[in-house]
């Protein structure tokens, strides 16, 4: 049995890693952080052994700020790969917490680093890199493009790319970055664009709610489908050479494009309820993420992967059945879920 400690296994993108390595028979670790209400509810599902794989779900408490826990729980579970997704992942929030969010998404990926250097084991090491640190850029996007990082986030996210790229070279480690466009699904935080909008179509359908405040509808992003993408963040560590992937559709749409989309999901008319408010503008905006994903298409087929108007449609469709029944959990759907998962 192959061990994995995942950091930021409570988030969207740790469930469903979490589940793909459980339904692969891994032991799973997973860090968790201390807090006054219960913050395990995308996971929960997870101890009931949904695949019937005798996998593990073991979790631990911790913080990426603690490079002493850090660094004990690492020689503790002695793991074979760890993945790292912790971060405060919010742009937005990142201009009013910079220090936080480069402490937690920085130096936290060098806290683990060090603990892996001196733990002198052979651990594969993959890092949440992001296209935020492509900023402005001109799309489509690949890694031979310059990073110009816009935000406090896109910053803190280059400095552990570049400090994961370093520590390959310096110390002949297994780490790789994924640099992952938009990828949203059923379980994306509330705050985040998409989610945001199918949950508000869910409600406004149901008659609960009447009108939905957005910033910026110009910008566009290259969103995916969560599922399909932990699956490249385990293929990425069974490589047999450490190579950093662009994770992408290739295809960007417009905030206003989705919204519309989501809206005509549930028969109704964005223009009837969408308005605008500042307070969801940022001091400086990412214009157009897309993936050029040319070299990394071997990772992903790329015909396998849900595109955004399947993406839409399920996160409408799960927002309403939530409503129906709040511990409803969705399913991954898609041709590369099924394809690792059986
Ligand atoms: P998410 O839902 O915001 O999850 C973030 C996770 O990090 C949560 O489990 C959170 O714990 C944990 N965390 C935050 N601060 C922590 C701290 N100080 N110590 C320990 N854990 C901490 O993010 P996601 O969408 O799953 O994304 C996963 C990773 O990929 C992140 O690093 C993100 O920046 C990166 N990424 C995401 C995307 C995307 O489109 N989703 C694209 C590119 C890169 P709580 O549950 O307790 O808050
Ligand atoms: O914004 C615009 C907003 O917050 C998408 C994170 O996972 O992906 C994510 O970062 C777009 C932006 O995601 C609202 O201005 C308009 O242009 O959903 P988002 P993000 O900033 O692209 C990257 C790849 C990551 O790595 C990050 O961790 O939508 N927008 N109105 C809005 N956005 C939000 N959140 N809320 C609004 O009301």
């Amino acid at each position: 049995m192959k061990i994995a400690l995942i950091t930021g296994i409570t988030g969207q993108d740790g469930s469903y890693l979490a589940e793909l390595l459980l339904s692969k028979r891994y032991v799973v670790h997973g860090l968790i952080r201390r807090s006054s209400t219960f913050n395990t509810s995308r996971i929960d599902h997870l101890s009931k052994d949904p695949y019937g794989s005798s996998g593990k779900l073991i979790l631990h408490y911790g913080d990426m700020t603690d490079g002493s826990r850090l660094e004990s729980l690492i020689s503790e579970i002695a793991p074979d790969e760890i993945y790292n997704l912790a971060a405060q992942s919010h742009v937005r929030v990142s201009f009013d917490e910079p220090v936080f969010t480069g402490d937690v998404t920085g130096l936290g990926t060098t806290k683990i680093l060090e603990a892996i250097r001196r733990a002198k084991k052979n651990v594969k090491f993959y890092q949440a890199s992001s296209s935020e640190m492509f900023g402005d850029a001109t799309a489509p996007q690949s890694l031979d493009t310059p990073f110009s990082p816009r935000s406090p986030y896109a910053a803190a996210k280059l400095y552990s790319h570049w400090v994961t790229k370093n520590y390959r070279e310096a110390y002949d480690m297994f780490a790789v970055s994924g640099v992952l466009f938009n990828h949203e699904s059923p379980r994306r935080g509330e705050t985040f664009l998409t989610r945001k909008v199918s949950r508000a179509v869910a409600r406004i359908s149901a008659g609960l709610e009447n009108e939905l405040f957005l910033g910026n509808l110009e910008a566009k992003r290259d969103w995916g489908y969560a599922p399909d993408y932990v699956v490249s963040m385990w293929r990425m560590l069974q490589q047999d050479r450490p190579v950093d992937h662009v994770i992408g559709t290739g295809e960007s749409s417009s905030v206003s494009g989705f919204v519309e989309t989501c809206f005509s999901h549930a028969g109704l008319n964005h223009l009837d309820y969408v308005k605008f408010d500042p307070r969801y503008l940022r001091p400086t905006e990412v214009a157009n993420l897309q993936a050029n994903n040319e070299e990394s298409a071997w990772i992903l087929e790329m015909n396998d992967l849900v595109r955004v108007g399947l993406l839409s449609q399920i996160m409408v469709e799960e927002d309403i059945k939530k409503l129906h029944d709040p511990n409803h959990v969705d399913k991954p759907v898609g041709n590369l879920w099924q394809e690792e998962t059986e």
